[in-house]
């Protein structure tokens, strides 16, 4: 259970004399508005109060006069009745809400304020998480705003019940093509869900077969409206991804030319038979001319034009379209060095800033490739300044470790939200641009791929569930730390124990540089089993159409992106940015091999050469996972045996991965450049 659970654990409070303080607010609740999310709020509450405090709250719907823990939203009642300040609360926004205790004769009482009634449940989750931390909760004074005002999770999950890039088990929504109805499970995933504030999901693949192009059709419908039904009271709209020629594969035309008089009403008939079913209906996925999916370059049309197409469908309703820029030549020939992916989507879309209907929003992977352990950040950001979008990371440890390895990824992904791209001078970070504040995008955001299946633990590695609980609470509050995040996440799962506590965090904190040390070096990406993505294989994509190359010899390694005698690639930066990357000097070692062909004998800023570097990298690397594992082992009084042994099963998984990614690595480059290592460590 304590797998499944997650971080709502609601274990029960040890310390006797918190229980007591938590008691005297917590013994009423007073619900001063009715709606199904406040219903949530409510059910949330009495679950973990009486699972924390042995004790289920009395429910009220009138104001008491007595201690309670009182939900409102910001109305005319709940202003004359608590005196809350109009102004203070003007500043909470659609999702925003406030959390404070006040006196009521003699007795602490909590007010959960919401300015809607999404409001209210986020504050109750944040309640319960307070108590779970046992913190004191008779002086709060909380508002929250969350930065990011879409804030979701895609799932690339198929009806056949597998789901692409899925390390955790199958889908808990489709099994042999049909719908689980699993309502339980489902409404567990929609707690987790907006318990860290996630108020947007697609559940299916970006990948559209042929079986989930029917998702839209009358037959299936019925069943997507009873999972929106699930994740509605939980404040979460619910999107689909659509097929680009659904017109041909599910109607009967012969086209899908976004200019087709045919095409246009086909696609308006088609939304509002959705809209029939789910009246708030979020709107569409779209991967277009993309690794083998269709898209308006069939009929010699842009994106804007295919965008604005299903925009001008969903606009009557309120729905949206989110076009994905994951847009590249998966079958290029790597002989043409000029042919550089990383290139590719600014290639594609820059051009057409601007020209995106208010409703369509683009969808941009946080680096130029695809999800690897160390990429740069992608150029569009700061270069696209008249168009909805949001940034997408992968939750899903596809490059990174498979939910096998540990690889705590928000380290990572406040790199990415911290870059400066200079689109305005200094200070034009990614978190600016993509929370809507640098440029007045109508819609804006951050969005990933989900990491949950149907295992018990929902993550394969019950320590991956610290991403999906990570990414959350990130993009709601992108100046939390990776250490407050992952010290909440810990305690939250696993209790108080300050050993379990000190150590799982120093493991999740040091996990994604361990993982970049044995795998690929310097930024250059790839080295990586082609089709499923674990493992080392260092020339396995080098001679194939994908785009992704490392040009290793025996004279040196690296992508020559520069301007001056490269594929261009850093000239897609705004000054500041490109001219760092375009030269060795400046170039930070983390990308150099990203950025440049270099000698083996080249010098990094550390003083190493590239080479020594590889070594000291990979050995080091298995070392540090050799040490995880043994601290592990340490804990295994401290942690429930089903936990304890599934992740201690993940880290010798791990560590046979590390030594495989070691040996053959340091092998491959000894090979190829003659250079023995300086400190003579084995290398076959
Ligand atoms: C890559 C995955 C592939 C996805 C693709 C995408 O390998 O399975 O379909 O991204 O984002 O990372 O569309």
């Amino acid at each position: 259970k304590s797998a499944y659970n997650c971080w709502l654990q609601y274990s029960d409070i040890k310390d006797h004399s918190r229980v007591q303080e938590y008691k005297k607010v917590c013994s009423n609740l007073v619900i001063l508005d009715q709606s199904a999310i406040i219903d949530s709020a409510k059910e949330e509450l009495e679950k973990g109060l009486f699972s924390m405090l042995g004790e289920t709250p009395t429910i009220s719907y009138e104001p008491q006069k007595k201690a309670s823990i009182v939900l409102a939203t910001y109305d005319q009642r709940t202003i004359k009745e608590y005196g809350v300040d109009y102004e203070d609360c003007n500043i909470l926004n659609d999702d925003g809400y406030m959390i404070q205790s006040f006196d009521y004769q003699g007795d602490k009482a909590v007010l959960l304020l919401g300015k809607t009634d999404k409001g209210i449940l986020y504050a109750a989750f944040h309640l319960l998480r307070l108590i779970q931390m046992s913190k004191d909760i008779n002086n709060l004074t909380i508002f929250e705003n969350p930065k990011n005002q879409i804030r979701m999770i895609n799932h690339w999950d198929n009806m056949l019940g597998d789901i692409e890039r899925g390390y955790s088990g199958n889908s808990i929504f489709y099994d042999q093509n049909e719908f689980t109805h699993d309502v339980d499970r489902i409404k567990d995933y929609a707690r987790y869900l907006s318990s860290v504030g996630i108020n947007s999901l697609s559940i299916n693949n970006v990948n559209v077969h042929q079986v989930e192009s029917k998702l839209i059709t009358k037959e299936l419908l019925p069943h997507v409206a009873e999972i929106a039904d699930i994740f509605r009271s939980y404040g979460i709209n619910t999107y689909l991804s659509v097929n680009y020629a659904s017109p041909i594969e599910i109607g009967d035309l012969n086209t899908a030319d976004p200019l087709d008089s045919e095409v246009q009403a086909w696609w308006s008939e088609k939304v509002a038979e959705i809209y029939e079913y789910i009246p708030d209906f979020g709107g569409f996925i779209v991967k277009a001319d993309s690794e083998h999916r269709p898209g308006p370059f069939t009929y010699g049309r842009n994106h804007a034009d295919g965008a604005n197409l299903l925009g001008r469908a969903l606009e009557p309703f309120g729905g949206i379209v989110f076009w994905r820029c994951f847009v590249y030549d998966c079958l290029q020939d790597w002989r043409d060095r000029k042919t550089d992916r990383a290139k590719a989507a600014y290639d594609h879309f820059k051009q057409l800033d601007g020209e995106f209907l208010d409703n369509v929003i683009l969808q941009i992977k946080n680096g130029p490739m695809d999800f690897q352990v160390r990429e740069p950040v992608s150029p569009l950001f700061g270069s696209l300044k008249q168009t909805n979008q949001v940034l997408e990371f992968q939750v899903a440890q596809e490059y990174t470790g498979q939910q096998k390895d540990l690889c705590f990824l928000v380290p990572q992904w406040k790199e990415v939200l911290d870059f400066d791209t200079y689109s305005e001078g200094k200070g034009s970070t990614v978190k600016s641009i993509v929370n809507g504040s640098k440029y007045p995008f109508q819609y804006s955001g951050i969005t990933a791929v989900s990491n949950i299946g149907n295992d018990l633990n929902w993550t394969g590695n019950t320590l991956a569930q610290a991403n999906f609980y990570g990414y959350g609470r990130l993009i709601w509050d992108t100046e939390l730390s990776a250490e407050e995040i992952s010290d909440e996440w810990v305690r939250l799962t696993f209790g108080h124990d300050e050993h379990v506590v000190e150590e799982v965090n120093q493991m999740l904190l040091n996990s994604w540089q361990i993982y970049e040390n044995y795998t690929s070096p310097l930024g250059v990406g790839w080295m990586i089993n082609p089709g499923h993505h674990y493992g080392p294989n260092i020339e396995g994509y080098e001679y194939s159409k994908w785009g992704t190359y490392h040009f290793s010899d025996c004279l040196g390694t690296g992508v020559n992106r520069t301007v001056k005698n490269g594929t261009g690639y850093s000239g897609q930066y705004y000054p500041e940015n490109a001219e760092i990357y375009e030269s060795l000097e400046t170039c930070p070692d983390e990308l150099l091999l990203f950025f440049h062909h270099v000698p083996y004998t080249h010098r990094l800023k550390s003083g190493e050469t590239v080479i020594q570097h590889i070594y000291n990298t990979h050995f080091l690397g298995v070392e540090q996972v050799e040490n995880m594992k043994a601290r592990w082992e340490q804990l295994k009084d401290k942690i429930d045996t089903y936990r304890y042994e599934n992740v201690l099963d993940r880290f010798t998984m791990q560590l046979e991965n590390a030594i495989e990614w070691r040996d053959r690595i340091n092998t491959y480059f000894y090979r190829h450049s003659g250079i023995p290592d300086e400190k003579k460590r084995t290398i076959y």
